[in-house]
């Protein structure tokens, strides 16, 4: 659909509505913008958009009549397909598109489509700097936080775009056609949004649905979901392991990274190399490899840019060390499984900073994952007589109930001996207590740093 002087009405005026709409204005489209919050000034926008000609705003409500005349509507990720409104447009014939199909209309070159229930952004942004060491143009684009349509004109024959997407943006992709794909795990999440496991795995899966044999997809093959789905794509697969040989594939061996292809092994890496710690980090690392390798890059420079990859921020980072006593910040883990994956990841004695916002879970198996490694437990906030009682179920006594986060360092830190860690990963959200987990991050991050002051 060529789209000048089209009417497209964008639904969504955040981060990936205004993208959209920009990228509409440069293709010389009508923009009717539309958000739900009557709260919304259009004046914010007035930088970012020509808010003159050919453009129109509506926040609050949306008057119907002015559907007749629309030609396309550009969703955004956070609005589910079903939404009543939404649902209205598609009566009335009006072609519904995600802000990524959007984009991949009108951008050149390969592209890298990553997604999974959990390590998405960190593999992302692991193969956008495995990728630089190589190629000259490199965007890193989607769920992980600049809007795919803000670089999608700029992108030539010779561009990769390595891309992070979230099944909110899978839901509206058409034609959307990714060279490498790569799907890392698949567990129950966003269910309020897509109703049924089965529709998630769905959408997951429908990453690959555009891709040939003359493409790629990258799978876990320790997770029964991704491969299953490797049986079932209509393109080449590689799977990764992180438990087994793989006869052809990246695997783990002990400590080391290997890769198997035509009876001949190469070592990648040894993990001790790594500053990214834990075996779903290990399983995010082979992903990123297996699109390198396949990408043509050079074996020297993989190994190069794996080894000074860091945690991203707020994912199992690691912040200091002080008096020998290392610090990590998980404040992502903001649910029992993230916090497993985290403790998992601690190669020694730890004292766990959890609690936060009661989103009603529980959280038996976190205190059953502690093992020998969690030697005390420090909590904080609304959960904290919750988490503190199911530990007492479990025989686990060493409990210590703070205030707040600071007080929380505080007393980690007495607690800790040399060659301790002391890992925040709270298990909950941080509503209540702070504005987000980034901040809650960043706090952590602070009272370390005054640690080391006092
Ligand atoms: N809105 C309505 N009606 C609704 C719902 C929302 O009008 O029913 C409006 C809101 O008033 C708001 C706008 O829609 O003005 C927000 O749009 P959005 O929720 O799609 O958010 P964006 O700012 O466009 O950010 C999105 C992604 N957000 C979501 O998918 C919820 C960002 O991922 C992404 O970084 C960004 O596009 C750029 O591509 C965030 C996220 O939380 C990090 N993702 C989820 C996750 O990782 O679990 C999927």
């Amino acid at each position: 659909m060529k789209l000048k002087d089209k009417k497209v009405l964008v639904f969504g005026a955040g981060k990936s509505g205004i993208s959209a709409a920009r990228l509409l204005q440069k293709l010389e489209a009508f923009v009717v913008l539309y958000d739900g919050n009557k709260a919304i000034d259009i004046g914010v926008f007035e930088d970012a958009l020509d808010t003159g000609m050919n453009f129109e705003a509506y926040f609050g409500d949306f008057p119907l009549d002015k559907l007749e005349q629309i030609n396309l509507m550009i969703l955004s990720p956070g609005i589910a397909y079903d939404n009543p409104f939404v649902e209205l447009v598609k009566e009335k014939g009006i072609p519904v598109w995600g802000e990524i199909e959007l984009a991949y209309r009108y951008s050149k070159g390969k592209i890298i489509g990553i997604t999974g229930t959990n390590g998405k952004t960190t593999t992302t942004s692991l193969i956008g700097d495995i990728v630089r060491t190589y190629y000259k143009e490199v965007y890193v684009v989607g769920n992980i936080g600049d809007p795919y349509t803000d670089i999608a004109l700029d992108t030539t024959e010779d561009s990769i775009t390595v891309i992070e997407l979230s099944s909110f943006q899978l839901e509206t992709i058409h034609d959307f056609h990714p060279n490498l794909s790569v799907i890392l795990n698949i567990t129950p999440d966003h269910l309020n949004r897509h109703h049924t496991m089965e529709n998630y795995i769905q959408l997951k899966k429908s990453i690959a649905k555009n891709q040939d044999m003359k493409d790629l997809c990258i799978l876990n093959y320790e997770d029964g979901l991704t491969r299953k789905i490797g049986r079932e794509i209509a393109t080449q697969v590689i799977y990764y392991s992180s438990e087994q040989v793989l006869k052809d594939g990246l695997y783990l061996d002990g400590d080391k990274i290997l890769y198997n292809k035509d009876n001949k092994t190469e070592e990648i890496c040894d993990v001790n190399e790594l500053r990214v710690l834990g075996k779903h980090n290990y399983e995010n690392i082979m992903a990123g490899v297996a699109v390198a390798i396949h990408l043509g890059i050079p074996k020297e420079l993989i190994h190069k840019a794996i080894i000074s990859f860091n945690a991203v921020e707020h994912r199992i980072e690691y912040v200091d060390t002080i008096d020998g006593v290392s610090y990590y910040n998980d404040s992502k883990g903001t649910n029992p499984d993230a916090s497993i994956k985290a403790v998992q990841a601690m190669k020694s004695s730890t004292i766990l900073i959890g609690g936060g916002f009661d989103k009603g879970v529980k959280f038996d198996e976190l205190i059953q994952s502690f093992g020998d490694k969690v030697k005390c437990l420090v909590l904080m906030g609304a959960t904290s007589e919750i988490i503190a009682a199911t530990a007492r179920n479990y025989g686990f006594n060493n409990i210590i109930i703070v205030k707040d986060l600071k007080e929380a360092v505080r007393v980690s830190a007495k607690k800790a001996k040399d060659g301790d860690a002391v890992l925040l990963s709270p298990a909950c959200a941080s509503w209540g207590m702070f504005d987000n987990y980034e901040q809650r991050g960043k706090m952590f991050k602070e009272y370390v740093k005054e640690l080391r002051k006092s």
